[in-house]
């Protein structure tokens, strides 16, 4: 074990999805001495998951199926996950063959595996409009995959809090602000080992052990050696009227890799959320990640919360736009509201990195989200928690292994390279003052 009960753990990054989860099953295991550090409190307004919704369920075989059965579980029975799970049922459409052939992949996985009576496999029209009726009057030609019934979508934002709120009455600490962000970490004379972090007002804070879950500013913190790339991808919002949210009450989460996808708008916020599906963009800009001795040109998130005007770039707004106008014909004109960036860091596999930083002592790294992460989000926490305690599985150890240079072994994300923002319009709005 890498800590007992007793422990001073710091997680960094624990106002965000895997660091708030992780401070949650130590809590609960009865760890007394957790706390987070973050810029901002839980839900931190720096994380992926502060989003109105976030898809979810119960949709892959292998590990990440075993993974994703007891996430869904959890989300749909744990008191503290349970108001914010909308078992809408979820599609992954495609018109295009290499899609087609992945998603065939996993669908006979999950069936090999015994699962089969949580999936359907649908092709044409009639079969999706059944499961979509929103898709009613929708070019679906050559469209086909699967419908996962455990699942739909999750109030991301709202769970974050809950999870916040939890971890405030099970006794965990935090300090956000300065003296929550990250700067360095204290090592010991041995130059290995972690004694503590400092943050950026230089306030030393000593431990026994740090979680190191920074998402998307991981890489840009503590060396990583190239593991990790960070991306922005783009979302707008229209708002409905009471009626049409009536009509759209319950609708599968539609999702379809080469156009984007919709979830059904919470109760009472009447906001449905459109996203655009493409490989993300880098925000490349020179720093010092903890452990090099040399600046390095990488890509850095750009924070919406940090830059409240920043918006979406022309090509999004064009592709979310489009999205509308073949799923929801009748809502092209509503005017788009909340556009914004929320920002990932993906591994070249699309697997976490989650295990100890091999030159130092006392750090784990909990990271490498690629887009997964959110529907995980009652379990993410659960694997490191395992890992401290020397409990996790082998296969998974292996599988989240610190792995520089490893390659993408099949499951890498595919598609076009990601341009960086410097090369593409529209997001900057920065106000003259
Ligand atoms: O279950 C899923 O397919 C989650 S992907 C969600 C997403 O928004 C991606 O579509 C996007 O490309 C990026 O990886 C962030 O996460």
């Amino acid at each position: 074990a890498l800590a007992n009960k007793d422990s001073r753990i710091l997680i960094v990054g624990g106002g965000g999805t895997i660091g708030s989860s992780t401070a949650l099953h130590l809590a609960r295991r009865g760890y007394k001495d957790v706390r987070l550090l973050d810029i901002f409190q839980n839900p931190s307004l720096n994380s992926a998951g502060n989003d109105n919704n976030k898809m979810a369920g119960d949709d892959s075989a292998g590990i990440w199926g075993q993974l994703g059965t007891e996430a869904w579980k959890i989300w749909t029975t744990d008191p503290v996950f349970k108001d914010h799970a909308h078992n809408t049922g979820r599609l992954d459409l495609t018109s295009k063959p290499e899609r087609e052939e992945r998603l065939r992949t996993r669908y006979q996985g999950i069936v090999d595996e015994g699962r089969g009576a949580g999936i359907e496999w649908v092709e044409g029209k009639e079969q999706i409009v059944a499961r979509a009726p929103h898709l009613a009057h929708a070019d679906l030609t050559g469209w086909k995959g699967l419908f996962v019934k455990n699942g739909g979508w999750v109030a991301a934002r709202n769970a974050l809090n809950s999870v916040g709120h939890e971890l405030r009455r099970l006794g965990v600490k935090s300090s956000f602000g300065s003296s929550g962000t990250f700067k360095d970490l204290i090592l010991g004379s041995d130059g290995k080992t972690v004694k503590g972090i400092r943050t950026v007002d230089a306030t030393e804070w000593y431990c026994d052990l740090v979680v190191f879950a920074a998402g998307a500013w991981s890489p840009a913190l503590l060396d990583l050696e190239g593991q990790c790339e960070t991306k922005g991808w783009g979302y707008a919002h229209l708002r409905l009227t009471p009626e049409e949210a009536k009509k759209l009450k319950g609708m599968a989460t539609t999702y379809n890799h080469e156009l984007g996808f919709i979830m059904e708008p919470e109760e009472g916020t009447l906001e449905l959320k459109i996203v655009n599906e493409f490989a993300g963009y880098t925000h490349l800009q020179k720093v010092r990640p903890f452990g090099l001795k040399k600046d390095v040109l990488m890509s850095v998130p750009r924070a919406h919360a940090i830059h409240p005007t920043d918006t979406i770039t022309t090509e999004s707004l064009e592709a979310i736009k489009n999205l509308i106008k073949l799923w929801l014909p009748d809502l092209v004109d509503r005017p788009l509201f909340k556009t914004a960036m929320c920002w990932c860091t993906d591994t070249v596999d699309m697997n976490w990195l989650m295990c100890e930083h091999p030159k130092y002592k006392g750090l784990v790294v909990a990271t490498g989200d690629s887009g997964q992460t959110f529907k995980m989000f009652p379990v993410v926490g659960k694997q490191v928690a395992d890992l401290i305690e020397g409990t996790l599985p082998e296969e998974r150890k292996n599988l989240w292994r610190w792995r520089p240079g490893a390659g993408d072994n099949g499951t890498a994300r595919g598609g076009e390279k990601a341009k960086d923002l410097s090369e593409v319009e529209g997001w900057r709005n920065d106000p003259v003052v």
